[in-house]
């Protein structure tokens, strides 16, 4: 098994740290996004779309996505759960890890990519020149509020998004609130439920991994 990574940027980081939670190690290759890694040949004969992470199977089988390695993952280490042990916690657990993901995460990659000049014609992610539409920055912007206001209901009497313990919807909303930093927004400060949240899970060991 191998794992092609740039930890420091957000959807690899939620893997990290669900590997640092589970205490998983596998050998790793670093793809320099910075530099231009991902559109190297080598790595896209692995993803043509020139994303991180990817990991290959024992089997040569190849995931590119956080979510498909997290399960793959999960089903070989089943202990200390992540992504929910019952039926009921793995559906709710999904139902707010994808719509962090939707609704949070992807607000503030709207944002970012198409305001931050060094993504210029790299509105999205992959083969395709796109340029930056600067209406996207500004619907970015709107969703990331409505995110907020979302997450800040949610944990109002919370510990943790879902259940009673630390599961995959809190790494999804730490590395979202994370990456809010890189557009230069942070957690408001009318949102003190999830201040109150982000103290707790960002203190966590993991939370140092990517
Ligand atoms: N849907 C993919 C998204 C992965 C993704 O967008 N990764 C970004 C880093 S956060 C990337 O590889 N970007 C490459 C680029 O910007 O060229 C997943 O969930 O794993």
């Amino acid at each position: 098994m191998k794992l092609y990574s740039y930890p420091a940027a957000p959807n690899p980081r939620r893997l990290h740290i669900f590997m640092a939670e589970k205490g998983i190690e596998m050998p790793f290759e670093p793809i320099d996004l910075m530099n231009g890694g991902q559109f190297a040949p080598a790595f896209v004969a692995l993803n043509p779309m020139s994303t991180v992470p990817v990991l290959v199977a024992d089997d040569g089988t190849v995931l590119t996505q956080v979510v498909a390695i997290c399960d793959y993952l999960e089903a070989l280490h089943p202990e200390r759960p992540l992504l929910g042990s019952s039926a009921l916690e793995k559906g709710e657990i999904r139902e707010w890890s994808t719509r962090i993901f939707n609704e949070g995460l992807m607000a503030v990659a709207e944002a970012f990519r198409n305001s931050n000049p060094n993504f210029a014609n790299r509105s999205v992610p992959g083969p395709l020149a796109l340029a930056q539409e600067p209406v996207l920055v500004e619907r970015g912007l709107k969703r990331l509020e409505l995110f907020w206001s979302t997450l800040d209901a949610r944990l109002a009497g919370r510990d943790f998004v879902v259940g009673n313990s630390y599961t995959m919807a809190d790494i999804d909303a730490l590395c979202t609130c994370d990456f809010a930093r890189w557009i230069r927004k942070s957690i408001p400060a009318e949102c003190t439920n999830i201040l109150r949240w982000y103290a707790a899970v960002s203190a966590r060991p993991s939370a140092k991994a990517g």
